[in-house]
């Protein structure tokens, strides 16, 4: 029976110098307080908790060109790096509990590791392509993908923190959903990659049905490959997840987001999951952390196929 993946390993990446709102490292121990792992052992997984990283700051971490926290974002993510490839090493389904998202280079680089025919469907409100030269913040959680693409490489190139880091995919391999809140630079490199991209206004007009099936088509339904989907809580709608340092209005609504990683769960073919940019501190009122919490455990509790037939 391979219904669902059974073997499942939890890794928690409170990474947040990736941006500016410490909150966000809070994000792994409240995603365990949700109940997500005694919910996946009642539902008879297979689970290791690997527990969660520690990172620390990199002394006089000076900015290259705007860019923030270089050596401090580039040494947590080489540390996340070798535990996904552990968790993957180990036959275990990733569950990559955030943080914010620049821990995806060292999260898709690991399990790219694994499987060199890795793609991605990326959920946010935001593209997180920008490059060194072209980021309005400086924040490196607004960069990863540039860190991750192949045809990107030497927009990269001199940044401390990442000699380590071998980008693993190609435009190719990636899948947008939910996106909104894109710069200027985003779209010309988005354009001229040639990236797949479903934005809010894409899911409103064909409805996220139709969404996933394209996707499904573009992505996998040729050649099995195993998929990272990589969900930042900011591609919800911030009325369900206003816990988070850049809500942008007009988001996925609840269902629509649980039909994307139940759609994903469907295919058997996923390989690891990141959920990020959870941020408890940023909740105005209990309601509004735990409504963003919940909401990222159910993802990845639909994502596992927990409670589907
Ligand atoms: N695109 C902007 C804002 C942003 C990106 N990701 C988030 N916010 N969460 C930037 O800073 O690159
Ligand atoms: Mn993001
Ligand atoms: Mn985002």
């Amino acid at each position: 029976c391979r219904r669902f993946h059974h073997k499942v390993g939890i890794l928690g990446a409170p990474l947040s110098r990736g941006q500016e709102k410490e909150g966000v490292k809070m994000g792994p121990d409240a995603l365990r307080k949700s109940g997500l792992l005694t919910a996946l052992q009642t539902g008879g997984y297979n689970l290791k908790d690997y527990g969660n990283l520690t990172f620390e700051d990199e002394p006089k971490d000076e900015p290259f060109g705007i860019v923030k926290m270089p050596r401090t974002v580039g040494k947590a993510n080489a540390k996340l790096f070798e535990a996904v490839k552990k968790v993957k090493a180990d036959g275990r389904l990733g569950v990559i509990l955030g943080g914010d998202h620049s821990l995806a280079i060292g999260s898709i680089s690991g399990d790219a590791a694994c499987h060199s025919n890795l793609c991605v469907v990326w959920v946010d409100a935001h593209a997180d392509i920008n490059t060194p030269n072209t980021t309005p913040s400086g924040n490196l959680h607004g960069q990863p993908m540039s860190f991750l693409l192949k045809e990107l490489k030497t927009e990269i190139a001199g940044v401390p923190g990442f000699s380590w880091l071998e980008p693993c995919l190609t435009a190719k391999d990636i899948v947008y959903v939910g996106l909104r809140d894109v710069d200027p630079g985003e779209k010309d490199i988005i354009k001229k990659l040639g990236i797949k991209f479903f934005s809010m206004t894409d899911v409103n007009h064909m409805g996220i049905q139709k969404v996933m099936e394209m996707i499904n088509d573009y992505l996998y339904s040729r050649v099995k490959k195993p998929i990272h989907l990589s969900f930042d809580i900011d591609g919800f709608d911030p009325v369900l997840a206003p816990a988070t340092g850049t809500p942008a209005e007009g988001g996925l609504t609840y269902e629509q987001g649980i039909f994307v990683a139940n759609e994903i769960h469907k295919t058997g073919l996923l390989s690891a999951i990141d959920l990020v940019e959870v941020n408890p501190s940023l909740g105005k009122t209990e309601e509004e952390i735990t409504s963003t919490v919940n909401s990222g455990r159910d993802i990845i509790l639909k994502a596992l196929g927990y409670l589907t037939i």
